[in-house]
């Protein structure tokens, strides 16, 4: 390359020729993004920048509501109900907590492909991230979606992302407000409304020959046992990564539960209700559920992420690599606190040895690990990563389910070593 054609290349922090990592959004008729997976091969560190964090709406994106005029209750089973402003809860202690957000359904594809039996393509997270739309809102389209083609084409992968979290422990607030006896659950309900999409239930369960509950229009809503939302790291946010949250993250208030999936987390707060009984909601009771079918009567609840070692690099998706000194790097995170192992194995999983895991201050934030792996051989390779959490939870930790969420499989990479 010539000096002037270098020149001519777009210049982005600093380099002529590298591109920041973005995410790569689905848009809604209006033009808003309702879903973005984030590129977790391309970036650094362990705080996801804001613009490249994963977003799902799974209702309808709703309108931004001002902090000025934002305010959201607190009722039920309390003694002293109450209305509260942004301004007001800013006035509390705060905490900052950082966190690994999941999507429950994050990788949901490979529980086919680590499947012996099914022989099922390879996903690949670099082409998926690198891949724009693949997500539909139901409510306004009446033609009849081409299931099959939907299989294919949502990628599941990259709905992870790290971030930090600053806002009111919510057990301040629950305290406050004085929960009476008997009461068993805290539910919060968002202000976005709208109709589940049975193709997002078809699409995890990979089967349509199933009725899907129809709920009619509804709130995004959980209910969570009041001890988890009395634990000192649920808290409930205003601002993201030192600034204020960004609308599609869910401001000017959203919850933020370390360790449990991203469906917990709810955004856009409007009405919190303490019950004595765990109510029936959409995504709580139909989906984000584990279970053996649609049918299974046992169907429960799903909360806390499994372990995860993801190999960010080498990836096969990036071709042969040659003989010689090469790093294998990646990022691992638990629901149930910090990764304190990775073993890695270059043959298929018959011997491990262990990769240094960063030290961090946070349980609830992934760690990068590394391991020196000096290849003499050409060949082909099969490398795997293994985590092992503080509570000495070995990966995998989760079951098939019907839904395919939680997915926390070991995943080879088929790595080609040429001669050097
Ligand atoms: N109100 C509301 N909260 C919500 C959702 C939603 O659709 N509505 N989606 C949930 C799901 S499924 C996930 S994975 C996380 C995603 O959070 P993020 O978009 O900030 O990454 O938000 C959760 N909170
Ligand atoms: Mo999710």
């Amino acid at each position: 390359m010539s000096e002037e054609m270098e020149l001519e290349g777009e210049w982005v922090m600093g380099w002529p020729d590298r591109k920041r990592a973005r995410v790569m959004p689905s848009k809604d008729a209006e033009g808003r993004t309702i879903f973005a997976r984030s590129p977790v091969l391309d970036l650094e560190g362990l705080l996801t920048p804001t613009d490249a964090y994963y977003v799902i709406a799974q209702l309808n994106m709703p309108d931004p509501v001002h902090p000025d005029d934002f305010s959201f209750s607190i009722g039920g089973m309390v003694d002293n109900p109450i209305e509260y402003t942004l301004e007001d809860i800013r006035k509390f202690p705060g905490r900052t907590v950082r966190a690994v957000t999941e999507c429950a359904g994050n990788d949901g594809e490979f529980w086919d492909y680590i499947d012996e039996g099914k022989n099922t393509r390879k996903p690949s997270l670099r082409n998926a991230q690198a891949e724009e739309g693949g997500w539909r809102q139901s409510g306004d389209g009446d033609e009849t979606p081409d299931i099959e083609n939907i299989l294919e084409s949502i990628p599941t992968t990259g709905l992870v992302s790290g971030g930090e979290w600053t806002g009111v422990p919510f057990k301040t607030l629950l305290e406050r407000a004085g929960i009476q006896d008997g009461a068993v659950s805290v539910a919060l309900h968002g202000w976005d409304e709208g109709k589940p999409d049975p193709v997002t239930q078809y699409l995890s369960v990979g089967r349509t020959d199933f009725d899907v509950v129809d709920p009619g229009i509804i709130n995004y809503g959980k209910a969570m046992p009041i001890e988890k939302a009395l634990h000192e790291d649920t808290i409930l946010a205003w601002a993201h990564n030192g600034e204020y949250l960004t609308h599609v993250h869910g401001a000017p208030l959203r919850l933020v539960v370390p360790g449990w999936a991203g469906n917990w987390w709810v955004k856009w707060i409007d009405r919190i209700e303490i019950l004595d009984h765990t109510p029936d909601l959409y995504y709580q009771t139909h989906y984000f559920v584990s279970g053996k079918s649609p049918e299974d009567p046992n169907k429960k609840p799903m909360k806390t992420l499994g372990v995860k070692a993801l190999i960010t690099s080498p990836r096969d998706d990036d071709g042969p690599i040659k003989c010689g000194s090469h790093a294998i790097t990646g990022r691992t995170w638990s629901g149930e606190g910090a990764v304190v192992r990775v073993e890695i194995s270059t043959d298929g999983g018959e011997s491990w040895n262990d990769a240094i895991v960063e030290e961090s201050n946070d349980r609830w934030l992934w760690r990068r690990f590394h391991y020196a792996w000096d290849v003499i051989e050409p060949g082909q390779y099969k490398i795997m990563a293994r985590g092992t959490d503080e509570k000495g939870r070995v990966q995998p930790t989760m079951d098939w389910n019907f839904q395919r969420k939680h997915f926390d499989g070991i995943v080879p990479e088929n790595i080609i070593v040429e001669k050097g």
